[in-house]
């Protein structure tokens, strides 16, 4: 037969398009679409029964188990993430390489990535995956820092494939003066490297967590009363600053403030290139749900991540965001912890609590399975205004910030690959579709979700990676994963205006 696969009476959406066809799969790429491919052409044949089609998710923020385990003890391996992600329709994730701060010279972070996906290499994954480089503490003294920063963002795309960063203005041990944050845009300008902010006020996050603290207010919910939305919205005008000074594109993640959500609109109007992700957890929980909850006094430190939790009328600012393109993406930001459970001999990271003060709960919770169908669902209930917006910020738009575009998040016959999620059909009910969301669901090694007992209109019935259906109407498909680490070129999206605010230009410009 001409296709390895056919999903037939399917209704593809792209970030473009809305129509009825089939789609012909050939080995690990998509071959053909059209308005109807004869069955004697298919090996074997998916009948989409008039559900949706659409790419596989991309969810470019989620954070594993690493050699270097920079955020403790977190619950998933990339194994387990992976296979999470295609129980939730997500059939690309890229998460994050940390430094080896024992390692220097020019390929030191080249080593640190490639230590990284050794480990990953040993582990059975179901979808493809990439990585953001975290830079945790910059080389050398004075001028010499953004030379060799330089030099080891040149090598780790060369070497690696990785062209994107993370940088920190908050976090003890991670929080970047302004002056190497201008070393790590300096660099990455010249890289073409894509900047990742992780922005807040670390010196407000301190000195509100000890005054707190002395006040004997330690409950999960003074977490968020720590570091309040200006906190963010400070760090954002901050780093928009910094950016124009260096002429750098930046993406700020998980945005979850009005103020930084104003501050970056401005800058998008006036023409910089500054992008940001959201996240779920922002536009559906809120503050209230750090509080203590069905008779236990600890229950909201689940719902406890940096940025926290918002109060409930930020939602709205936040749905609008995705609406009218101030959210260039959507990520999860999956960072699970393991609540109570010890199975498997792992640990229980909330134990580390003394008393329960905030400053010690872990920061995160798990979502790379929910995205996709927590969005959709937002669909279904006008909060988002499209499918084709649906899949744009949680498909296409991920895939061209980040590199990928169009081998992941399109169908584009010839050059994507077969990265497909087929939904159930829209007006029927079938026996194996979930109604509300429950952990077992997640097939995550975590052992709670925020969104329990939360009803969901549509789910994944069908996860296709590499050509492989690895997810059917519930059931994992163990012997069809064959994920793979995936270089990236440099962003699609983002690229210098050459504007200055002064005559000053980096040197390299001048050669
Ligand atoms: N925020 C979290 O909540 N978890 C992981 C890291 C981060 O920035
Ligand atoms: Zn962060
Ligand atoms: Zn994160």
């Amino acid at each position: 037969s001409t296709y390895d696969v056919v999903i037939k009476n399917g209704i593809i959406c792209t970030a473009s398009d809305f129509y009825p066809a089939d789609i012909g799969i050939i080995g690990e790429k998509i071959a053909a679409i059209c308005d109807c491919i004869d069955p004697v052409h298919a090996g074997e044949i998916i009948d989409a029964e008039g559900g949706i089609v659409t790419p596989g998710g991309i969810d470019a923020h989620v954070h594993v188990d690493e050699p270097v385990k920079l955020l403790g003890d977190v619950a998933d391996t990339m194994g387990e993430a992976t296979r999470s992600a295609v129980a939730g329709g997500t059939t690309t994730i890229i998460a994050f390489a940390s430094q080896d701060l024992s390692l220097t010279g020019p390929h030191a972070l080249s080593q640190s990535v490639k230590n990284t996906t050794d480990m990953y290499s040993k582990q059975r994954l179901y979808c493809d995956y990439g990585l953001h480089m975290i830079l945790a503490r910059l080389e050398g003294t004075g001028t010499a820092t953004r030379d060799i920063l330089d030099q080891q963002l040149e090598n780790v795309y060369q070497d690696c494939g990785v062209s994107s960063i993370k940088v920190f203005m908050t976090y003890p041990g991670l929080q970047m003066s302004d002056y190497n944050l201008l070393n790590a845009m300096y660099a990455s300008r010249k890289n073409g490297i894509t900047t990742m902010i992780h922005a807040e006020n670390g010196d407000i996050v301190r000195w509100m967590t000890e005054s707190l603290e002395e006040q004997g207010l330690l409950e999960p919910y003074y977490h968020g009363v720590s570091r309040p939305t200006i906190v963010e919205g400070e760090a954002t005008n901050r780093a928009v600053t910094l950016a124009r000074t260096m002429d750098n594109p930046i993406l700020f993640v998980h945005v979850s403030s009005p103020e930084a959500i104003d501050t970056i609109r401005r800058a998008q109007t006036a023409g910089l290139k500054v992008y940001a992700e959201t996240c779920p957890q922002y536009a559906l929980l809120s503050d209230e749900d750090t509080k203590c909850a069905h008779g236990d006094d600890f229950a909201g430190a689940k719902n406890i991540c940096s940025p926290p939790l918002r109060p409930e009328e930020v939602k709205q600012a936040i749905w609008r965001g995705m609406n009218n393109g101030s959210f260039t993406i959507v990520g999860s930001d999956h960072c699970a912890y393991l609540y109570s459970s010890k199975e498997k001999g792992k640990h229980n990271a909330f134990a580390k609590c003394e008393n329960g003060r905030f400053r010690y709960i872990p920061n995160g919770m798990p979502g790379v399975c929910t995205r996709m169908p927590l969005l959709f669902d937002a669909v279904m209930r006008n909060r988002l205004s499209s499918l084709m917006k649906f899949v744009e910020i949680n498909c296409t738009n991920p895939a061209k910030i980040y590199g990928c575009y169009p081998q992941k998040g399109g169908l584009l016959p010839g050059s994507s690959d077969a990265d497909i999620i087929v939904w159930y059909p829209n007006d029927k009910q079938y026996d194996l579709q979930p109604e509300v969301i429950t952990n077992d669901l997640l097939e995550h090694a975590c052992d709670y979700t925020p969104y329990e007992g939360v009803e969901i209109k549509n789910w994944p019935r069908f996860t296709i990676a590499r050509g492989k259906v690895v997810y059917k109407e519930g059931k994992l498909m163990h012997d069809n994963a064959r994920g793979q680490y995936i270089r990236r070129k440099k962003s699609s999206l983002s690229s210098p205006n050459n504007a200055w605010p002064s005559e000053w230009r980096p040197a390299y410009d001048k050669k």
